[in-house]
């Protein structure tokens, strides 16, 4: 079906006038869409859902329909706008959350205008601003009742397990791709004992499980143009259970990175410690006093775990032939995963001072909190 005829089965009005190939996503393909009604010009996001990676979309939708009107509800009691600061889903016409045509599946959004969503910081208080508003999308989803959600993506985070999967992607090594990424496997198999820091201590109930985004990279929060406020968060195709570590550490991964996800020129790699040590006080900020002691402590765990856990998906991808992740080049995978394991690379250079930072905006804020407590 063509997008023209697609987009009559949701419920908008008036004529197309434009439909582009939007953003920088690597899972769906995202379009904007310009209409005009009477004369007045309205966008939409219009997406087709990866069905390859999302493989129950009605539970997809559950959960997004679930999350969004519950935000929507908070906005209200706040005094918010929710058309600004949450998707709303634009139903097709045959009452659903999506249209599914043949095996691919579609979905519409209004398009939230005046907001920008950026693939590298430009300037250091818009990461803040992120990071104040995935910490705030955390509390707000607090009271979310955790176990109606379907986990979209089973064992999303769970790195130990990711990495059982590298292991049998390098020994089928159907592609015959390991010759040529012999020291990034070796960089993985250097580290193997450390997957599971997380997920024993959330075994072990040390660690408590809570309702987080889990792709919480940069270009996944719009900004507002006139404010400077991160106003939306956006792709919730991996709203589910999870660690605040996960949250903290997929965010410092993309954008706290001095370079690309993808650049070549590994020497322009490193964490940026200004814009880790600003994201640590945002996203302390946006969770309100909500995170235990332990959870504190396992945030830079989470920054190098999603980081390394990152690379070896990428890793993974290319010796498998790149069936999950869009590329746009060759090597596309194998050029990603080469600049996360320089990251973590460089954070175990400045281990000893991530953690610092973390003892430090804790400090910061609990002496705040114990001044307004007793002026
Ligand atoms: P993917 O899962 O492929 O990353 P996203 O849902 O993140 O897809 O959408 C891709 C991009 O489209 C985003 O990074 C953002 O720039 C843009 N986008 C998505 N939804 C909206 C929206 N409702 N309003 C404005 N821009 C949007
Ligand atoms: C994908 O959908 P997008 O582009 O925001 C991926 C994330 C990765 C990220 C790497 C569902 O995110 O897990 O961290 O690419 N999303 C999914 O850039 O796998
Ligand atoms: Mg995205």
């Amino acid at each position: 079906m063509e997008l023209h005829e697609l987009i009559r089965m949701f419920a908008v009005e008036g004529s197309i006038t434009d439909i582009s190939e939007y953003g920088n996503g690597h899972i769906n393909r995202t379009y904007r869409v310009r209409m005009n009604r009477d004369g007045k010009l309205e966008n939409y996001i219009l997406q087709q859902i990866n069905t390859h990676i999302f493989k129950n979309v009605d539970q997809l939708m559950e959960n997004i329909t679930g999350v969004t009107g519950h935000l929507k509800r908070k906005i209200l009691q706040a005094g918010g706008d929710p058309s600004r600061e949450t998707l709303q889903i634009i139903p097709a016409r045959n009452g659903k959350s999506y249209y599914r045509s043949g095996e691919r599946c579609y979905r519409m959004y209004p398009f939230i205008s005046h907001t920008y969503s950026y693939d590298c910081v430009e300037k250091p208080a818009d990461f803040y601003e992120s990071a104040l508003a995935f910490g705030k999308f955390q509390s707000l989803l607090s009271d979310y009742p955790a176990e109606t959600l379907h986990e979209t993506i089973p064992d999303f985070h769970h790195t130990g397990k990711r990495f059982e999967t590298f292991c049998e992607a390098v020994r089928s090594d159907t592609r015959n791709r390991a010759g040529l990424a012999d020291p990034e496997i070796r960089f993985v198999m250097e580290r193997s004992r450390q997957m599971n820091a997380l997920t024993s201590l959330l075994e072990q109930k040390a660690l408590p499980l809570r309702v987080t985004h889990n792709d919480t990279k940069l270009n996944n929060i719009l900004i507002d143009d006139v404010t400077g406020k991160g106003i939306c968060i956006i792709d919730l195709d991996t709203v589910m259970p999870g660690l605040s570590a996960y949250d903290f550490g997929d965010a410092i991964r993309f954008g706290a990175n001095t370079a690309a996800e993808d650049e070549t020129d590994l020497s322009k790699v490193s964490l940026d410690m200004d814009l880790y040590e600003l994201y640590v006080k945002g996203y302390l900020e946006g969770c309100g006093q909500s995170l235990t002691q332990k959870e504190l402590e396992m945030l830079p765990v989470g920054a190098k775990l999603m980081t390394l856990e990152c690379g070896m998906r990428f890793l993974t991808d290319y010796l498998c032939g790149d069936v999950y992740f869009r590329i746009h080049k060759e090597h596309h995978n194998l050029d990603r995963c080469r600049t996360q394991f320089a990251l973590v690379a460089d954070m175990e250079r400045k281990w000893t001072q991530m953690n610092a930072l973390v003892q430090q905006a804790v400090s910061r804020l609990s002496q705040s909190v114990s001044e307004k407590s007793f002026p």
